[in-house]
């Protein structure tokens, strides 16, 4: 009950004292230096086979975490205190997943990337109420691809998947296996949900204390990985794979090692790309996933880090607007991730092939139509977080698209921050940023894309799988408090006649 109480406390929004400060958990942290606390590795969870079926039983819950010592913090989590086991699946399975709901308060289980029926998509319409089982069955018919499920409760997202609900999904194919990529689980194939939290004096989970965590989402000092701070990992194999995720609520990461050693990027939201694109930044919007391999000597201690974004030309440049911006630019300043010891005892490397797979495509002739997504944040009274005018309503369908017919959808951002825009049941191609053609790490399939401040993107995709007149699916920006406060919307994907 006690774990109930503060879980209520920190959503209120009441601001107590001054938030713990980054050197304020590493003095707490005292017994272990700064990164050298072993990176957590979230279990396996492989389900079970029943009649031809795979079977995963989930339960949410609440739990007291130590994410800094002598600290204990409330969370919620999936089959554990905090965050969820790795869900692992291979394409063409049927699964069927039976979603417990053990906390006080009504929430939902939403498989983020996945192709599915609506009703199974866990959605804001699949409300879970405690006490509660709701048990979810669907195809798995999307290529090898690291996805994500997390909480996505109506004006409660944000609360929920900060204190918790999120884990990642893994679907593995043929395809994949035949790469011989790095895949051995927890030694060269290693899970990264990054995600910065804010910490009030007694370890609670500080959350929307201040405007300018309403405005530009909730952010925090504290960096967890896997809900490790101070995370270290120590490699086993030279070459390994990161399955980064973006599981921030808000904050926007530009990922670099200290050294500004290239690594390659082999995938995104969707799957892997064409071939591996070389690279010494990658930027990750919350939702986002990309995954990387990257070389180690024997010996090496490497960081990695957030670098401040790249600047970029901006539409509004003066009053609010303007000062928005320089806000948010002052705050972006560079901070250290987590540490990656080599040990020396490393052996032998592998060969990384040069071509990886045709990710789908979709020509831009094929289009049968285009749709317009503006996205906006209005200032003052009268203001709010919107998309095309409007805030989101649960009884309001935005759009209804016909099943099989390919679209592009502009996606327009006219506010003075960037928002990761996602499209619930499909993956999507980029065709253009601004008429520009997308960086080559994003030349694959996705489902959350970042659009800049004034910036305009393309996207195209195909609904084909499952039409239903009733019930709809989702799309929204990926920051947590915008989505909570409006900027959301509603499609169903409609049989053709
Ligand atoms: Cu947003």
């Amino acid at each position: 009950m006690l774990t109930r109480r503060k879980f209520l406390k920190s959503a209120g929004g009441i601001a107590l004292a001054a938030p713990l400060g980054i050197a304020d958990v590493a003095a707490a942290d005292e017994t272990s230096a700064w990164f050298r606390n072993p990176l957590g590795i979230p279990a396996l969870d492989e389900g079970r086979m029943v009649g031809g079926e795979r079977i995963f039983d989930l339960a949410l819950q609440y739990g007291t975490s130590h994410f800094i010592n002598n600290m204990a913090t409330p969370t919620v989590g999936i089959n554990g205190s905090y965050l969820g086991p790795v869900l692992r699946v291979k394409r063409g399975e049927d699964l069927h997943l039976k979603v417990t709901n053990r906390l006080s308060e009504p929430s939902t289980l939403h498989w983020h990337g996945l192709n599915l029926p609506a009703v199974m998509d866990g959605g804001p319409h699949q409300v879970i109420p405690p006490g509660r089982t709701w048990a979810p069955r669907f195809n798995i018919h999307q290529p090898a691809s690291t996805q994500w499920y997390h909480a996505h409760m109506y004006h409660r997202t944000g609360i929920q998947v900060y204190h918790g609900l999120a884990g990642l999904l893994y679907i593995d194919d043929d395809e994949l296996r035949d790469l011989q990529l790095p895949s051995e689980y927890g030694v060269d194939d290693i899970p990264l949900v990054l995600q910065d939290r804010a910490f009030n004096q007694d370890g609670s989970l500080r959350y929307m204390s201040s405007m300018h965590d309403r405005m530009m989402g909730m952010m925090g000092p504290v960096l967890l990985v896997n809900g490790t701070v101070f995370a270290n990992f120590k490699l086993q194999k030279p070459l390994t794979r990161l399955r980064i995720l973006n599981g921030s609520n808000a904050r926007i990461y530009n990922l670099e090692f200290e050294d500004r050693r290239e690594f390659l990027q082999i995938a995104t939201d969707g799957g892997l790309l064409a071939q591996p694109v070389p690279m010494r930044q990658l930027v990750l919007a919350p939702g986002e996933r990309g995954e990387i391999l990257v070389e180690f000597s024997p010996g090496e201690d490497v960081m990695l880090r957030h670098s401040p974004l790249p600047s970029r030309p901006r539409r509004h440049g003066a009053g609010m607007m303007g000062m928005m911006q320089n806000m948010m630019a002052m705050n972006d300043a560079p901070f250290p991730i987590m540490r990656f010891d080599a040990g020396q005892a490393m052996v032998a490397t592998r060969k990384i092939p040069a071509q990886l797979v045709t990710p789908r495509d979709w020509p831009e002739g094929e289009a049968v139509r285009s749709r317009r997504i503006n996205l906006e944040m209005g200032m003052g009274m009268g203001g709010g977080f919107r998309i095309n005018g409007k805030s989101m309503d649960l009884g309001r369908i935005d759009f209804r698209v016909p099943l099989g017919e390919t679209e592009i959808w502009e996606i327009d951002n006219d506010s003075p921050m960037a928002h990761p825009f996602h499209i619930h049941d499909t993956q999507f191609r980029i065709l253009d940023r601004d008429e520009k053609p997308p960086g080559a790490g994003e030349q694959g399939l996705k489902d959350t894309v970042l659009v800049y401040s004034g910036e305009k993107v393309r996207i195209i995709t195909r609904f084909e799988h499952y039409a239903d007149p009733r019930a709809p699916y989702m799309f929204h920006c990926h920051i947590l408090e915008h989505e909570d406060a409006g900027m959301m919307g509603q499609f169903v994907v409609v049989g053709q006649s």
